[in-house]
């Protein structure tokens, strides 16, 4: 189960960005920022998450079987409603925080429920589209239990974990998604729901 913290406002806000943005510049070209507690009131904007979208369980091929996705998707194309004002919001203070660096807006929001510890995602870059080529930008805004996002150079060395709390940001840039690889992965320990809200440019998946 998820514990709402009973300090949480009710209001759901969004924090400014400027100054309270921490990079921390990986190997490679490659660069995490991390804005710790972007949301207020992250435990409404949660339950309103899990209950009005239209979560989906998806399929992916693995060499000659479909197998399911270990997580629940939603994905909001380019000119698509967003399903809360908060995200709207979201993608208006990072396109502002970003547009100069980017040099583009952030265009798309994937969303994944991850239901328990079970669920996860592996180990991969978001290289479908222009990410396998080009620096890019990936925004994550992480809701509900805390789950580690990892982070691993493709050239091989350690990897880097980053425990993304409820209603915090980490977005990834530069070179990030073609040379290091991210994943959340599955716990042993129980766990409750987590979603993951990732804002990108246009033909970056
Ligand atoms: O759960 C996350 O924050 C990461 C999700 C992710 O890497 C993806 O959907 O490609």
């Amino acid at each position: 189960m998820f514990q709402a913290s009973l300090l949480d406002a009710d209001e759901v806000g969004v924090n400014p960005l400027g100054s309270s943005v921490r990079r921390v510049p990986l190997r490679d070209g490659a660069w995490v920022d991390l804005r710790p507690s972007w949301i207020t009131g992250a435990d409404t904007l949660f339950q309103r998450l899990l209950t009005d979208v239209p979560w989906q369980a998806g399929n992916r091929r693995m060499y000659d079987r479909v197998v399911a996705v270990p997580r629940l998707l939603a994905f909001y194309r380019e000119g698509m409603a967003l399903p809360d004002p908060a995200l709207d919001e979201m993608k208006r203070l990072l396109d502002a925080h970003y547009a100069e660096e980017l040099g583009e807006p952030f265009t798309t929001a994937g969303l994944c429920l991850y239901r328990d510890h079970h669920d996860s995602v592996a180990w991969h870059g978001d290289q479908y589209g222009r990410g396998r080529h080009e620096d890019t930008m990936v925004a994550i805004v992480s809701l509900g239990t805390p789950r580690p996002l990892l982070l691993r150079p493709r050239a091989g060395g350690p990897a880097l974990r980053y425990e993304l709390g409820h209603g915090d940001l980490l977005v990834m840039g530069g070179s990030c998604q073609r040379t290091w690889e991210h994943a959340v992965p599955k716990s042993a320990r129980p766990l409750g729901p987590r979603v993951s809200v990732q804002f990108r440019p246009t033909n970056v998946r």
